[in-house]
């Protein structure tokens, strides 16, 4: 291990958020402010209902991403529209800029700060993405992330697309809540552990997590084209968004950078036959990816300055990952 003096201050005033810094310097996710589900028979008050709910989302936000991968994939574009949120947070956090006069046109508000205030005036924490917001009133109904994607799947059921994917099947769900909840720990959180550690103990455990975990995939992935065999999965698209950002920002900014993606053989392949998939690649936008994260973590990156690499073209290279199916999606 590096000489871990020089940051052994584990004053919280170094960290990312300020909030969310643990007494050894490690980063701790805030839990999720609002955790209603939109279920299928409307037991929990908020009946799942063609037009009734927004999806906020950022292109930057790996949480996000999955929803909308997700969404896409089950034939939920009618059903469930989509608003978009600029890259750049300022000190109200994200806004909706991207939209003529800086309004969401269907919620009718400037910043999401707005609906989370409207929903919980108390609320202080960090105002996240992706969010489902209700319509009428205006409410947030959800912005427990985990819990979003897997509701598309079993609770829109009778939405989908003829044909979608079951995303989340019966006989798997054990063993992918196992993988996932790992892989979140040790990936999907496991990158920002690293990036937001404030003393070198707590980077190097996390950095040491993420790659043993990503050392793992690359052999289970080697004989086989998803986590779970010929079966595309949520487990699948969770890893994907991470991947996707790896190079272009992980690597780099959260100094995970033992080796960069297009270096994992296995992993490369299996990202860029995922990226090639549509839903993912055409959900994928590198641009606001590298705005939103050197951007505005400005305790990682006082500069702001945005690095202008790598080459990215990488990503639509045949993968040669067909060979490992068996069955057609
Ligand atoms: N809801 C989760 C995860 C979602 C999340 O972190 N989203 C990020 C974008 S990737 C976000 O909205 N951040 C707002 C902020 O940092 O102020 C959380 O509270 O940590």
């Amino acid at each position: 291990m590096a000489d871990p003096t020089p940051s052994t201050a584990t004053s919280s005033s170094h960290a990312q958020f300020a909030r969310e810094a643990g007494p050894r310097g490690e980063f701790v996710r805030q839990p999720n402010r609002f955790t209603d589900r939109i279920t299928a028979d409307g037991s929990s008050g908020w009946p799942a209902e063609p037009g009734r709910y927004r999806l906020v989302w950022s292109r930057a936000c790996p949480w996000a991403h999955r929803a909308v991968i997700v969404r896409r994939l089950l034939g939920l574009e009618d059903a469930i529209s989509l608003a978009t949120v600029d890259p750049i947070r300022d000190e109200r956090g994200w806004r909706f800029t991207l939209d003529p006069g800086g309004r969401d046109p269907v919620l009718g508000i400037e910043y999401l700060a707005e609906a989370y205030r409207a929903t919980d005036p108390d609320f202080e924490g960090r105002v996240t993405v992706p969010c489902l917001i209700d319509i009428p009133t205006g409410r947030v109904v959800t912005n427990d992330f985990p819990q979003i994607t897997l509701d598309l799947s079993t609770q829109w059921r009778a939405f989908h697309k003829p044909g979608a994917p079951d995303l989340y099947p019966e006989d798997l769900r054990a063993e992918m809540d196992q993988l996932m909840a790992v892989i979140h720990d040790d990936v999907n959180n496991g990158v920002y552990k690293c990036g937001f550690a404030t003393t070198q103990e707590a980077y190097e455990a996390a950095y040491d997590a993420l790659f043993r975990r990503l050392d793992e995939l690359e052999e289970r992935l080697r004989h086989q084209r998803y986590l779970f065999g010929d079966r595309l999965t949520e487990a699948d698209i969770r890893l994907f968004t991470t991947l996707v950002r790896f190079d272009a920002v992980y690597h780099n900014h959260f100094k995970c950078n033992r080796n960069k993606l297009t270096e994992m053989p296995v992993l490369w392949a299996y990202a860029r036959d995922l990226f090639q998939t549509p839903g993912f690649g055409d959900t994928v936008d590198f641009d606001h990816i590298k705005r939103h994260y050197y951007a505005t973590h400005d305790r990682i990156n006082p500069s702001r300055i945005v690095p202008k690499g790598p080459d990215l073209s990488g990503w639509n290279t045949p993968h040669g990952r067909e060979r490992l199916t068996t069955r057609p999606l």
